[in-house]
């Protein structure tokens, strides 16, 4: 039976996820996680990100994602369950924003990479600079008023590229680089995404950039999926030479070259366009029509749904971008979203059933103790300066802290998600932590919808692989609607339902937490008299 193979080289591993397709037999026959940290000692990584005295700075190395593709490549042709001789079609998934920085000696590198040797090896030569950029970076706050200053304004931008200029977009990032390293800028060739660089690996050769992933650039026209000349022109000189070019999602970019077929024995399969993890957990979760949101609890949360036309957050915390549909998608991102959960499970000494456990033993609302969770420079809303800040909550007891920080992320989507002006009949949840039920219950009563948990956690590389079938059909002239393709993968294994009387509470509280941020923000008076007045109308503790 016909197989596909999704990747999602994420902030923390890489997952792989092969499907088997046939009419509607469908099913997941493998799917397997590499762990940076722990798979790749010899990198040194934490949680993925290079350790750096700078704590607005995030880089990983573009050889430990590499190297991680090949490892991959190799358990899977070691997999006596699967017949890898009907392996049709792979694409892949990354997380976004990242770029990596290739020479002039890329192009040919690619093209002859030796099978006889390990990848990481041949790629380093091809990099004109050693580490890359990621979405967790939040250095470029000067870059970003330059860039938004030459284009006319943050709201000229965001129109244009579907987001205001945002630190750890990649134009920023590029701008940086030129202006602390013009020689390194110089001898850069091509400046790829992570899902575009890993996709060359595959191809041996420049593959492009996908308009899903390109929209978190602050430099392509979103609407003309194009690269604006605009936006180019205010980042850096000479960087229309250096991009890739764009291409549709459903491209066949190539095949899988002499390197994977002959050092691992698998065919010469199409390669479809890599996207960023969030436009392809669009389609892993099955949000290929509007009226739907999804809620992904990862590294980052995002908060994501179809839209069919572009749209602007006025708030200007949000992004648009293109969806792997070819419509548009909206984006909120959460920075500390499992960094943040792990925080608060590591300070109180607690594994996962202790932190569920915990949370059911707390009630909803908190009696009104509230968490900002910012361990990290927080994305949504816009906080450079990481530090936790705690409201009618004592840190030193264990469960309030754990209910506060779940409580805080599921209001921060809540209250930042209303521009998108959808009507929501369901929150489709994925990511590692949407396997805790107490979690989900936790974001049911305070959207007051039902969530549905899915049955395949890994939706970006589940919607990489369904995007590798899809653009697969396309190739052999077959045209498929979205819901045919996703058919069989995304339907609900179980539903939480909204409890009235928790929804009453989150409806109050959602009040107080706005306050709590407003004030920490600098915007808003002091609300300790809001969350005194929440918790004497719920009686004593
Ligand atoms: C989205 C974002 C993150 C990364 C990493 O804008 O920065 O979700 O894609 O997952």
């Amino acid at each position: 039976m016909p197989l596909y193979l999704g990747f999602d080289s994420s902030t923390q591993g890489l997952t792989g996820i092969v499907v088997e397709i046939a009419g509607s037999e469908r099913r997941v026959v493998l799917q397997r996680s590499l762990n940076f940290d722990a798979d790749f000692p010899q990198y040194g990584t934490r949680s993925g990100v290079l350790p750096r005295p700078d704590p607005l700075v995030a880089t990983s190395s573009p050889l430990l994602w590499a190297e991680a593709l090949d490892r991959f490549m190799g358990i899977l042709a070691r997999d006596s369950t699967l017949d890898l001789t009907q392996l049709r079609a792979v694409s892949g998934a990354a997380q976004q924003h990242g770029s990596v920085y290739l020479n002039g000696a890329a192009a040919a590198g690619l093209a002859r990479l030796d099978p006889q040797g390990p990848l990481a090896g041949q790629v380093r030569p091809m990099l004109s600079r050693a580490d890359a950029p990621i979405w967790m970076d939040a250095s470029t706050t000067a870059q970003c008023a330059a860039i938004a200053g030459a284009v006319g304004g943050n709201e000229v931008l965001a129109r244009l590229t579907g987001s205001r200029a945002f630190e750890r977009f990649t134009g920023p990032q590029i701008r940086k680089y030129h202006e602390e390293d013009p020689s390194g800028y110089a001898a850069t060739d091509r400046i790829h995404l992570v899902s575009s660089f890993l996709a060359s690996l595959l191809i041996g050769a420049h593959a492009p950039i996908e308009p899903g992933d390109g929209a978190g650039m602050n430099l392509m026209d979103l609407k003309a999926r194009r690269w604006s000349e605009v936006a180019v022109r205010a980042t850096a000189p000479g960087l229309d030479r250096k991009l890739p070019a764009l291409a549709p999602s459903w491209s066949v970019i190539g095949r899988l070259s002499r390197y994977w077929v002959e050092r691992y024995g698998l065919p010469p399969a199409n390669v479809i366009a890599w996207s960023g993890d969030n436009p392809s957990s669009l389609i892993g979760v099955g949000l290929v029509t509007a009226g739907r949101i999804a809620i992904s609890l990862g590294t980052s949360d995002t908060l994501f749904g179809l839209l069919r036309a572009p749209r602007v957050d006025a708030s200007g915390a949000s992004h648009v971008f293109g969806a792997p549909t070819g419509d548009y998608m909206a984006l909120v991102c959460f920075k500390n979203g499992s960094l943040a959960r792990e925080r608060v499970r590591d300070a109180y000494g607690l594994d996962w059933d202790g932190f569920s456990r915990r949370l059911r033993e707390t009630p909803p609302g908190n009696r009104g103790a509230i968490m900002l969770p910012w361990f990290e420079p927080e994305a949504t809303p816009p906080v450079l300066t990481p530090g936790v800040r705690r409201y009618g909550l004592d840190a030193g007891d264990a469960s309030v802290n754990v209910r506060a920080v779940i409580e805080a992320q599921m209001m921060a989507t809540a209250l930042h998600a209303g521009w998108m002006g959808e009507r929501v009949v369901a929150i489709h949840a994925t990511g590692g932590a949407a396997r805790n039920r107490d979690i989900l219950q936790v974001m049911a009563d305070v959207h007051g919808t039902e969530v549905q948990q899915l049955a395949v956690g890994e939706s970006a590389a589940l919607g990489a692989a369904l995007r590798a079938f899809h653009g697969d059909q396309l190739a052999q002239g077959r045209e498929i609607g979205w819901e045919e393709v996703v058919a069989g993968f995304v339907e609900p294994v179980a539903r939480v339902r909204p409890d009235p009387r928790s929804v009453a509470v989150y409806a109050e509280l959602k009040h107080v937490y706005a306050a709590c941020e407003a004030h920490a923000l600098g915007r808003g008076p002091d609300p300790t008299p809001l969350v005194q007045a929440f918790r004497s109308a719920r009686g004593p503790a």
